[in-house]
């Protein structure tokens, strides 16, 4: 079996959805520190579990008999800088306990997601390629830099098959985000059905690199089903879509609501998204694993706001 831990987290949800639709829902056991919603517990077995407490997750994966673990519970960027403490504990014992349990050969194979937040000042901002440097001054790309160290080291000293992705900001409608710079790219299109105006907490003119989720999950399957000699960067390949500032998501929606009106009041989030990179060069995942995207930013847009209308409308 699959087990998904963090299954009602922005990226957790959906995926939890795709691999019960993919492989059956007897195959899929999605956990989380919350109960999950009506779509997740009729789509998947599910259970309480807090990630950091090594006895619970072994207990389920031996219960239910799993071999390949989806490790997506993490604090994001903006939420581990207010709990940096709490969001190291999380993020990293988390990771150590399923790569300890891989390398005892109690599952086969683990996911665990990295982001372009393991990027820094010092970094190319510019098609930033795979191998660079890399001093990420947030909590949060500390300790994914730091996860990305491990999974290595694990799979060169025990061999542990662990495959992990550079997400860029994610876009869904299905699950809100809860805690990233990138938020303000899902919550201006709410806003926009909502209110017609939208505040956003980055200035004009930050770019950064985003992916609609369906692209994200689809490349998370595709990175899982790979042979595992396809599989050349065992910390972590970066991943590209498309990238936009603010004033480009304006301009989009805009096409759909002329009036929809945008103004600027950067927070502490502004100084952050500062030290990430413009564009990612992504090419050894598309070369490696065949990757390749599909949404720009104008299907995003409307995909988004086709389906959130009737939430503001009705
Ligand atoms: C964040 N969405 O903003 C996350 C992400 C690209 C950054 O990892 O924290």
């Amino acid at each position: 079996r699959i087990l998904i831990i963090g299954a009602c987290g922005q990226i957790g949800t959906e995926l939890t959805l795709a691999l019960s639709k993919r492989f059956g829902k007897d195959k899929v056991v999605a956990s989380d520190i919350r109960e999950g919603d009506e779509a997740m517990m009729q789509s998947a077995h599910f259970e309480i579990l807090d990630a950091t407490d090594l006895q619970a997750v072994e207990d389920i994966i031996f219960r239910y008999k799993v071999e390949t673990v989806y490790l997506m519970a993490a604090m994001l960027s903006a939420i581990a800088e207010r709990f940096p403490a709490k969001a190291w504990d999380l993020n990293m014992n988390s990771l150590f306990h399923v790569l300890n349990l891989a390398k005892d050969k109690k599952i086969k194979k683990v996911f665990w997601p990295s982001s372009i937040a393991v990027f820094g000042e010092t970094t190319p901002a510019q098609n930033t390629p795979q191998t660079t440097v890399m001093e990420p001054s947030t909590v949060y790309g500390i300790s994914k830099q730091t996860g990305e160290r491990w999974c290595e080291y694990y799979h060169k000293k025990y061999g542990v098959d662990v495959r992990s992705i550079r997400y860029p900001g994610l876009i869904s409608y299905t699950t809100e985000p809860g805690g990233g710079t990138t938020d303000y790219a899902v919550d201006i299109y709410h806003r926009a059905l909502k209110h017609g105006q939208y505040r956003c907490f980055l200035k004009e003119g930050t770019i950064l690199p985003m992916m609609y989720m369906d692209d994200a999950i689809k490349a998370t399957i595709a990175i899982m089903d790979a042979p595992s000699k396809n599989i050349k960067i065992r910390s972590s390949y970066n991943l590209a879509a498309v990238s936009y500032a603010p004033e480009d998501v304006t301009a989009s929606i805009q096409k759909h609501i002329p009036n929809f009106e945008i103004s600027y009041e950067p927070d502490f989030r502004q100084s952050i998204a500062d030290t990430w990179p413009e564009s990612i060069d992504d090419s050894e995942a598309r070369r490696d694993w065949g990757w390749s995207h599909s949404f720009g930013l104008e299907e995003i847009t409307k995909t988004m706001l086709d389906n959130l209308k009737d939430r503001y409308t009705l």
